[in-house]
């Protein structure tokens, strides 16, 4: 039998960092005091962090897309890679990214948090592939989807286990200052959910959007095929042997990836875990 191989990762306290990730950033992140004019966009990873990222920037620039040549990691950018100052030295309104859970983000009553859900399934597909592309980062290029599957089962992975994640934001759903999305939804009916964005913001936003040719814009540009293009907008380069950052972007690619046994472990736990939680009402649960 193949021996498994486990991604490798910088152990920073309690938790799992991307090997280079800036450990002395993390802790300063943690500092951050949240301002009023603050909205986190907070997500599991590979949750849809980059599209979310990618909607608000298009709101706050009247419709114009993010620009080649340019990083959106650098004006949305993440809070606990960045460090607080260089987050305090972004001009208001700030958006900014965040893969935290609750407990642990910046709270500010008068700051806003947009969090997206994406299924356990799919979003370990997705963070498979990440992890086996940022070579650097995780030294995982020979993983299988195997090997990761039970680092994700065991939440012995950067940022944690996903469920205390959801759960420490499902909590939160109805909070006046939490917009909680989810991934498939967003696919479904991006309109609804850049409106619903937009008046979570405030006024400013709602105007902007009644302009038809912003609102087409934005669904134009953040769709899957726009933001495929020149990704260098949204991450560092991966080898070319590798699935890019913006990979599938699809609701059910788990499907070609999972086994029966798989499948009914990761629904058996996702069942436990979100049982009698608003949680329950997400995602139809595989059998
Ligand atoms: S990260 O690294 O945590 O910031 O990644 P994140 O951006 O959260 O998630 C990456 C996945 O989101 C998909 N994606 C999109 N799907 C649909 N439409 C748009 N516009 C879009 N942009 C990004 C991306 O392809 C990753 O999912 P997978 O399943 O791997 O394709």
């Amino acid at each position: 039998m193949k021996e498994s191989i486990k991604p490798s990762y910088t152990l920073h306290k309690n938790f799992r960092l991307p090997m280079g990730f800036p450990a002395e950033k993390w802790d300063s992140g943690l500092t951050y005091k949240a301002q009023a004019r603050d909205t986190f966009i907070v997500t599991y990873p590979k949750c849809g962090t980059t599209w979310t990222q990618h909607i608000v920037w298009m709101l706050s620039h009247n419709g114009d897309p993010f620009p080649v040549g340019k990083n959106i990691n650098l004006e949305v950018p993440h809070l606990e890679e960045v460090g607080s100052n260089f987050v305090k030295n972004l001009s208001e309104p700030r958006f900014i990214k965040t893969h935290l859970i609750y407990d642990l983000t910046p709270y500010n009553p008068d700051s806003k948090y947009i969090y997206v859900a994406r299924n356990p399934f799919d979003c370990a597909v997705s963070f498979y592939y990440h992890t086996k592309g940022f070579i650097k980062h995780y030294d995982f290029a020979e993983g299988t989807f195997d090997d990761f599957f039970e680092c994700f089962m065991n939440g012995e992975v950067d940022w944690g286990d996903y469920f205390d994640h959801l759960l420490s934001w499902v909590e939160h759903k109805n909070d006046q200052n939490v917009l909680f999305l989810t991934y498939e939804s967003m696919k479904n009916n991006p309109k609804i959910n850049i409106i619903a964005i937009a008046k979570f913001l405030g006024d400013n936003y709602v105007e902007k959007i009644e302009n038809p040719q912003i609102i087409e814009s934005i669904l134009d540009h953040t769709s899957f095929t726009s933001m495929s293009k020149n990704q260098s907008r949204w991450s560092s380069q991966r080898p070319a042997n590798m699935t890019p950052f913006i990979r599938q972007g699809k609701v059910g690619d788990w499907k070609s990836h999972f086994s029966v046994a798989q499948t009914q472990r990761l629904s058996q736990k996702l069942r436990m875990r979100i049982a009698g939680t608003e949680a329950e009402n997400l995602w139809q649960i595989p059998e």
